[in-house]
């Protein structure tokens, strides 16, 4: 299998995050990405491909040129000086960006546990090239494709950082796809994709399906509910199923049966985008459902049944010790 990433990804290094008023290590780790391609090289059947970068009619698809251009100009950040968030303009927005100062970094974020650093766009860029040609390969070959998204993207909306993400992988590969077909996202990270969700509310040619943590209990706290459906075109295109944290893997491959078959009713796909999140293993730091390494391998087949050409983009993931092995289980049973 193709395994799209660049070592530009590595630039992206965050030391701390905030939460509940204090400074914890940041959880995506650049040692994130070693695991998954110690992973590879050991099981020796990847390729390990660097990806052209992206046109930018490809970030425009999806993001807003402004935001653009204020993730770009964090590049002129000094060494070891970050842009961390904490002030969030809520009634009326008004970037008031002229002259821009970092302490309104809050108008393009929605989270204080994210910053910004001289690379992270050059990183970002890289995660997103990577998510953009495996789209390419699958379209041209129809085979599985994987990319090694880090910094991952599900929680980036058409103008906001935070959860980790600054460009929406997924997002971007799906506006690509769906110019050749119907489009169905499958997202199984822990946490609530609310800016895929966002992106694609009012489509009906792309239907977001997210399983995840209970927002009344977990991040990002204020989407992910049952009731989020779509808008406009979009409705019913949008299916939100939260489970409780500590769910079993059972009711976990219940929740999702129901929704995969939920989500065919609605729409038969041309391809599928997987936003591949490895924080529901038992143990992870920030993640509280009980998958293990063979339930990985598990979930992988299920996903490969529904005989569609698929693309498999990391997400989130960081019991880093783990992560390498979960995904090489996953794609295993994808590809047996
Ligand atoms: N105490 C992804 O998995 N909040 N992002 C963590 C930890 C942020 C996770 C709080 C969670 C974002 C892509
Ligand atoms: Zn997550």
């Amino acid at each position: 299998m193709k395994a799209y990433y660049s070592s530009l990804q590595k630039k992206h290094v965050i030391k701390k995050e905030v939460y509940n008023g204090k400074a914890h290590p940041y959880n995506d780790k650049v040692s994130r990405i070693d695991s998954i391609l110690k992973a590879f090289r050991n099981a020796g059947n990847y390729e390990v491909v660097v990806p052209d970068i992206l046109p930018y009619d490809a970030l425009l698809s999806v993001h807003d040129e402004d935001y653009l251009k204020f993730l770009e100009s964090a590049q002129n950040l000094k060494n070891d000086e970050i842009i961390c968030p904490y002030v969030f303009p809520c009634d009326n927005r008004i970037s008031r960006h002229e002259p821009f100062i970092p302490k309104r970094a809050g108008y393009y974020c929605f989270d204080a546990g994210t910053s910004l650093m001289n690379h992270t766009w050059s990183a970002a860029v890289a995660s997103a090239s990577a998510a953009y040609s495996a789209a390419m390969h699958t379209k041209k070959t129809g085979e599985p494709t994987y990319a090694l998204c880090r910094p991952p993207g599900h929680h980036a909306s058409k103008n906001m950082f935070g959860g980790y993400c600054y460009l929406n992988n997924t997002a971007i590969a799906a506006k690509y796809l769906v110019k050749s077909g119907n489009v169905m996202i499958i997202d199984f990270d822990f946490h609530h994709g609310n800016g895929t969700q966002s992106i694609f509310y009012d489509a009906s040619d792309v239907f977001y399906l997210s399983i995840h943590a209970h927002p009344k209990i977990e991040y990002p706290y204020f989407t992910g509910f049952e009731d989020e459906i779509g808008i406009d075109d979009g409705v019913n295109y949008n299916l939100n199923i939260p489970l409780m944290p500590l769910s079993s893997p059972k009711e976990y491959f219940i929740a999702l049966q129901k929704g995969i078959k939920k989500a065919f009713k609605v729409m038969d796909p041309d391809y599928i985008i997987l936003s591949a999140g490895f924080d529901i293993e038992a143990g992870d730091p920030i993640g509280h459902f009980n998958m293990s390494t063979d339930d990985f391998y598990i979930l992988g087949k299920e996903l490969r049944s529904l005989k569609k050409p698929t693309i498999i983009l990391q997400e989130g993931g960081y019991l880093v010790n783990d992560l390498g092995k979960n995904v090489e289980s996953f794609l295993n049973g994808f590809q047996s």
